[in-house]
């Protein structure tokens, strides 16, 4: 089953397009017509088929969607956060799948690599990564730690030129794809410490994860480490401690604080349409004011979330954000469209329920972006700690 035809409208009650450059525009466009075109007319069978459409690494290479604001020297794209987020608005307004393969890469991929790694490590790494030739993935989570990850097992011990990496992670985005892993695993003064993993290196293994019901057409896995032997050039020299980590998570939970708004905008405009296309009781269900408010409330809540992102980004830009700010805004963004998405499902009756429409995709979709890269709880607790000075996490 294929969605119909991709009619979608953005949305932009408060003129913020005004706000854009005409680089920000260009870029915005370009990947909305990419997503037009590639994504939109084939998602839905991925999606249904629980398979990932593997063709879009190269085409979101070619795009310059890996690594947007890395430097153009190790072929990035020299662009802004402004530019990056628009770049995620589009492709998550696809599917949050298209947008986790291209947040893992450019965010959790390329940026530890660009900001941690040796010379020689980002010249041989991210310009393949940046083109779509490597695909990445980032092992964090383990089947035991998830929101607490520094309590994670998985660790690495001193073998002379090579460290040996035992322990397993689980939930990892692109992993059953993916040609190298960033890893954080435990030193031996258990310190987190991040190294760069190879498909083939010996004991190292990547199984599928089955029976997902949300993020269907991206692909999930374990990585499984049994003695591997990693050479300790591959090990990332510049930073030490769970702020490694963390730190590729502020720039991809920017990324989805764009990303959702998305989703939420596909959402809307999908119900806005089939309200003024659906008749009952003799007149467009958009008549009615119950099915009005529902419109209305959505265009509020997405016009807040666009301004509150397009500042996150000026911040960004300038260097002064938080990660703090980050939280909230990933928060907000998946709530408003989590929220929107089920008015929407519910204003479409019976067809919102089916794969001829986007909505109920997105729907289950956003129960794992609102899970990942922190759950909704543990950013309402950063924020509550930055305010309050207390922390209520321990
Ligand atoms: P805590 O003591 O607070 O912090 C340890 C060190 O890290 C620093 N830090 C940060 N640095 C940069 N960015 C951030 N967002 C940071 N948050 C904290 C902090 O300043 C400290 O530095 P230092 O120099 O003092 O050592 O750490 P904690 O153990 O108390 O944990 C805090 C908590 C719970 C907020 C954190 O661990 C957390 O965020 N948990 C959620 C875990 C999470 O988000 N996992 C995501 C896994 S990856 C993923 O989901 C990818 S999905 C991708 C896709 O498909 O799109
Ligand atoms: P838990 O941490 O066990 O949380 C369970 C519940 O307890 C949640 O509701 C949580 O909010 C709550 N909770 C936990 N601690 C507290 C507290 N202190 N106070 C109040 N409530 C609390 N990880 C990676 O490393 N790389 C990836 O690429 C990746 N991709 C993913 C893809 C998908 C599809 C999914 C679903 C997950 C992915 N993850 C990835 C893992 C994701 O980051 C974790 O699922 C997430 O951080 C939550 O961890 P958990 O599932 O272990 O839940």
């Amino acid at each position: 089953m294929a969605v119909k035809a991709d009619l979608f409208q953005s949305p932009d009650y408060y003129l913020l397009d005004e706000l854009l450059t005409e680089e920000h525009k260009m870029v915005r466009d370009a990947v909305r017509s990419y997503v037009k075109r590639e994504i939109s007319p084939i998602i839905e069978d991925y999606a249904q088929r629980a398979e990932f459409p593997q063709q879009i690494v190269k085409q979101l290479g070619e795009l310059g969607c890996f690594g947007p604001t890395v430097p153009v020297q190790y072929g990035g794209g020299g662009l802004d956060y402004i530019s990056y987020g628009l770049m995620m608005q589009e492709l998550e307004r696809g599917d949050s799948g298209i947008r986790s393969t291209a947040s893992v890469q450019g965010s959790l991929v390329m940026f530890p690599i660009y900001a941690y790694g040796s010379e020689k490590q980002k010249n041989h790494y991210l310009p393949k990564l940046a083109s779509g030739e490597m695909l990445g993935c980032f092992g964090l989570t383990e089947p035991n730690h998830g929101s607490d990850p520094s309590s994670m097992l998985t660790n690495i011990k001193d073998a002379g030129d090579y460290v040996i990496l035992n322990g397993a992670k689980m939930w990892i985005s692109n992993a059953p794809f993916a040609n190298i892993a960033v890893v954080w695993a435990k030193d031996e003064a258990g310190v987190i410490t991040g190294l760069i993993v190879e498909r083939g290196m010996e004991g190292f293994s990547t199984p599928t994860t089955h029976g997902k019901w949300s993020l269907r057409a991206s692909a999930t896995g374990e990585l499984v480490f049994d003695n591997v032997k990693v050479p300790k050039e591959n090990i990332l020299p510049g930073v030490r401690g769970l702020k490694g980590p963390l730190g590729c998570l502020t720039k991809a939970r920017y990324g989805i604080a764009w990303g959702t708004i998305g989703v939420a905008m596909d959402c809307y405009d999908t119900a806005l349409r089939y309200a003024k296309e659906r008749y009952q009781f003799g007149k467009p269900i958009a008549g009615f004011q119950l099915q009005q408010k529902k419109l209305a409330e959505m265009i509020t809540e997405i016009t807040k979330a666009q301004l509150l992102v397009w500042r996150l980004g000026v911040l960004m830009n300038e260097g002064k954000v938080t990660p703090q700010q980050v939280s909230m805004a990933k928060r907000n963004s998946c709530e408003i469209a989590a929220n929107i998405a089920r008015d929407a499902r519910q204003m479409l009756g019976g067809m919102g329920i089916t794969g001829e429409y986007s909505i109920m995709r997105h729907m289950m979709n956003l129960e794992s972006v609102i899970t990942y890269e922190g759950t909704h709880d543990i950013h309402l607790l950063i924020t509550g700690m930055d305010v309050t000075g207390l922390n209520a996490f321990k």
